[in-house]
């Protein structure tokens, strides 16, 4: 099996070898001056770093450049690696709290095709690994084919699934599944929800409903809600989701899609202008490729193959 960091590795190729890479080319022969200083910035920028996290970047870049800190293109990729491992690892934080009290539950959602139910399966297969008792419950009552996706996933790893009949109020379906959840001894219990709109009220109405339902059965301290971003999606991604935060709160992010994508800059502006931590990251469409984010080793990807 491929250690974390190779895999990681080889998802961002392409984000590696169409954009950080090509700073490293930049570099070749050239002396630190104003003009290749813009260079880059202007290659960050293209790289869906964000205006906001290109700024730090650079500002710092200049700094070392005017102490005379910097005497070789290494020296200049380190300065870029480390300042983007900064503004990655800024907002970590452990996932789970030594000794907490179970069942906690996960309410994962976001817009349509993030890639939720696939995650969520994922996350049941992490978990399950762990040793944990999982168990998923299939609140999109919204798309027929939806809890028959889920039935898949939890079936692949072997969790315990609640489900109900298309149309039933997925809010009932979260009830059920957390009265369970507690009768059985379940350690984490991961909760699909439909993907919607941050602009259609009522359906974010249905989120706030299945988090109040599901505080009737469990402390609130051990719901969680996991807000799913298509990390493809860029710069447009992040106006997009904070909306979505400031509507019905979110406790962490889980970005996915980032294999095959050039978009992969994208993590650097989701750190610096959310004020969430990305917890997990989707790096293909299988059950194993899902990783627990690290911004150290998404720094070196960027940039080392
Ligand atoms: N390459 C890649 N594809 C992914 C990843 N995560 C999900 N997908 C794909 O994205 C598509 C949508 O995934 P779903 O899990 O159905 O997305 P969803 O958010 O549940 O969709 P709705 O419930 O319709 O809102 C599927 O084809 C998945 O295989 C990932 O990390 N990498
Ligand atoms: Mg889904």
């Amino acid at each position: 099996m491929l250690s974390a960091l190779k895999k990681l590795k080889q998802s961002l190729t392409k984000t590696r070898d169409t954009i950080f890479g090509q700073i490293g080319s930049l570099l070749k022969g050239r002396k630190l001056d104003d003009d290749l200083i813009d260079e880059i910035e202007e290659i960050l920028l293209k790289a869906d770093v964000g205006i906001s996290a290109t700024e730090k970047i650079i500002d710092n870049l200049r700094k070392k450049a005017s102490e005379n800190k910097i005497s070789d293109a290494d020296g200049v990729i380190n300065i870029l690696r480390d300042e983007i491992s900064k503004i990655l690892s800024a907002k970590r934080r452990e996932i789970f709290a030594e000794n907490s009290p179970t069942p906690l539950v996960w309410l994962i959602a976001g817009v349509n095709g993030t890639g939720k139910t696939t995650t969520v399966g994922k996350l049941a297969h992490y978990f399950k690994k762990q040793n944990k008792k999982v168990m998923i419950a299939a609140c999109d009552t919204f798309r027929a084919a939806a809890v028959e996706q889920l039935a898949i996933w939890a079936e692949r790893s072997g969790v315990d699934f609640v489900k109900a009949q298309t149309g039933a109020d997925p809010a009932s379906i979260a009830y059920d599944a957390a009265v369970a959840a507690k009768s059985r001894g379940i350690d984490i219990l991961l909760i699909d929800t439909a993907g919607r709109l941050h602009t259609k009220t009522n359906l974010m109405k249905e989120l706030e409903k299945i988090r109040r339902v599901t505080e009737k059965v469990i402390p609130a301290e051990q719901i969680f809600s996991r807000l799913v971003i298509d990390g493809t999606t860029g710069q447009n991604a992040i106006s997009q989701v904070k909306i979505f935060i400031e509507a019905i709160g979110c406790d962490s992010l889980i970005i996915t899609k980032l294999d095959g994508t050039a978009k992969g800059g994208v993590m650097i502006a989701i750190a610096e202008e959310l004020s969430v931590p990305v917890d997990f990251i989707g790096l293909g469409e299988s059950i194993e490729d899902l990783e627990p984010f690290d911004a150290n080793n998404y720094a070196e990807a960027l940039f080392n193959a």
